[in-house]
């Protein structure tokens, strides 16, 4: 926090800010970024054109040429300049595109440095652009999310929430109930004149309207959550059934030790696959043995059922056939975890003689030694989350627990408010809680702020970004 509260006050100061903005290490071409007031001058002090004669051109957008330090030549690169405010900053922004070699980026760094620019701090550039009005936080965030996309999923919500989405939305619901809050303060400062101008069904049409909106978004928390994190998928049951067989058949290699001791997987273990757009994170757990006095094993219970709670899909694995029991358990697990999708598995089905076939309702046979099953087992799991998907298509929907529990909130106040509004509640009242809920949703967007909000999200950002 302090840093934060470093940083703005150094922008105020006009200080000019530089970073690798390619990763670490060599490659190609690497590029360095400047921006702030001083960018253009430190550069034109370093750069020498093609042909050695003139300087950077400011009227050009893209210059060639050689940086030249101390009478030696360090680069042949290509300048960009973007001149403010129409840069991604909003500031003068200077890239240098360079060779990529370790030490080629770090002299340019340590040059750009010595002539008066700052390394930048994490997502320093990003915040530079939300305080210059480039851009609203919650775009500030989807900036991380597209850098961080791995899946088509995440990728697509990421790029539907840079391009305004969420905000747009925010932002249209905030000023209608922004002019009702006018209206209702209005009334209050002309209460004794008995001033009645408020449309009160009006307002809590308005309030039922929005509280949709806000609830529709929260659920899609679950789903979007889900997609950009990756569905946890824990696998399940008694030891020896088979549950790090199956983890590594759906993994495609031998990621977790198989054998016929029970026991053998004590803690767990999770790896992730990509399948159809979708990162699924499987998880495979310590066989659960109510029994087991080896403290060990029992310390791997206890973080299968702390895995149950975290996942959204339990693959809960038997190799008997003894269908009451399958029943019986299932039953139990879901009472305990009411909301969560469980898959029931009977493994080790080429065990079974051919008379003994069986084909319960909702019970997929597989045989993970075998691979047989296995196909129809992920087309279970996936199209599970294809039908919630299709749902979202055209809805909003939002990743980020900062928004989920800003909404959440918001919905709180705005239901206060329509309940003291039918109530005939004084309208003092109803300002207040207008006020919180509209803070909720302006700090979604940024247009309420503080530190620590700021702090919180571009600390997560890269050098650079
Ligand atoms: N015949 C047969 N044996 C299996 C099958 N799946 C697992 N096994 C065997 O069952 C034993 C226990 O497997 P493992 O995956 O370690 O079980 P876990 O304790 O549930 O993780 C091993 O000897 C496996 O080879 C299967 O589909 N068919
Ligand atoms: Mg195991």
């Amino acid at each position: 926090m302090l840093k934060m509260l470093k940083m703005l006050k150094m922008l105020k100061n006009n200080d000019t800010i530089v970073a690798i903005a390619t990763p670490s290490g060599y490659g190609a071409i690497a590029v360095i970024r400047i921006s702030g007031v001083n960018s253009i001058k430190i550069l034109k002090k370093i750069f020498l054109s093609f042909s050695g004669k003139k300087k950077l051109s400011e009227k050009r957008s893209i210059n060639l040429g050689y940086i030249k330090y101390k009478n030696k030549i360090i680069d042949k690169v290509l300048i960009f300049i973007f001149k403010k405010p129409k840069s991604y900053t909003g500031e003068d922004i200077v890239e240098i595109s360079c060779h990529g070699s370790i030490y080629i980026q770090n002299k340019l760094l340590a040059i750009i440095i010595d002539q008066g620019a700052r390394l930048a701090n994490p997502g320093e550039f990003t915040l530079r652009a939300f305080l210059n009005g480039k851009i609203d936080l919650c775009q500030a965030e989807s900036i991380l999310d597209i850098v961080n996309s791995e899946t088509d999923f995440s990728h697509e919500f990421a790029i539907n929430q840079m391009r305004g989405n969420i905000s747009n939305l925010i932002k249209n619901l905030r000023k209608k109930l922004i002019y009702f809050l006018s209206l209702i303060e209005f009334e209050l400062d002309f209460s004794e004149e008995n001033y009645n101008i408020i449309n009160y069904l009006e307002f809590k049409k308005l309030l039922d309207n929005i509280i949709k909106k806000l609830k529709d978004l929260i659920k899609s928390f679950k789903i979007g959550n889900a997609l950009k994190n990756g569905i946890s998928v824990s696998i399940i049951g008694c030891p020896n059934v088979g549950k790090s067989t199956l983890f590594n058949k759906l993994l495609k290699y031998e990621r977790s030790i198989v054998s016929n001791i029970a026991g053998t997987t004590r803690n767990y273990i999770e790896d992730s696959l990509i399948i159809n757009g979708i990162k699924y994170r499987f998880i495979d757990t310590a066989g659960i043995n109510n029994k087991t006095k080896n403290y060990i094993e029992k310390l791997g219970i206890k973080k299968t059922y702390s895995n149950i709670k975290k996942s959204d899909i339990i693959l809960y694995v038997f190799d008997n056939f003894n269908k009451k029991m399958i029943y019986n358990k299932k039953k139990k697990l879901q009472k305990e975890y009411p909301h969560k999708k469980i898959f029931i598995i009977i493994n080790k089905y080429d065990l079974i003689k051919q008379k003994q076939i069986i084909n319960y309702k909702n019970i997929i046979n597989i045989s993970a030694k075998y691979g047989y099953g296995i196909n129809k087992l992920l087309y279970k799991i996936t199209n599970f989350y294809k039908k919630m998907i299709n749902l979202k298509k055209n809805s909003i929907v939002i990743t980020q627990t900062r928004h989920y529990e800003s909404f959440k909130e918001a919905v709180f106040y705005l239901s206060k408010v329509k309940e003291n509004l039918e109530k005939k509640i004084f309208p003092e009242f109803l300002s207040i809680d207008i006020r919180t809920a509209l803070d909720y949703l302006g700090k979604v967007t940024g247009e309420v702020t503080n530190e620590e909000i700021l702090s919180n999200i571009f600390s997560k950002f890269c050098i650079g970004k």
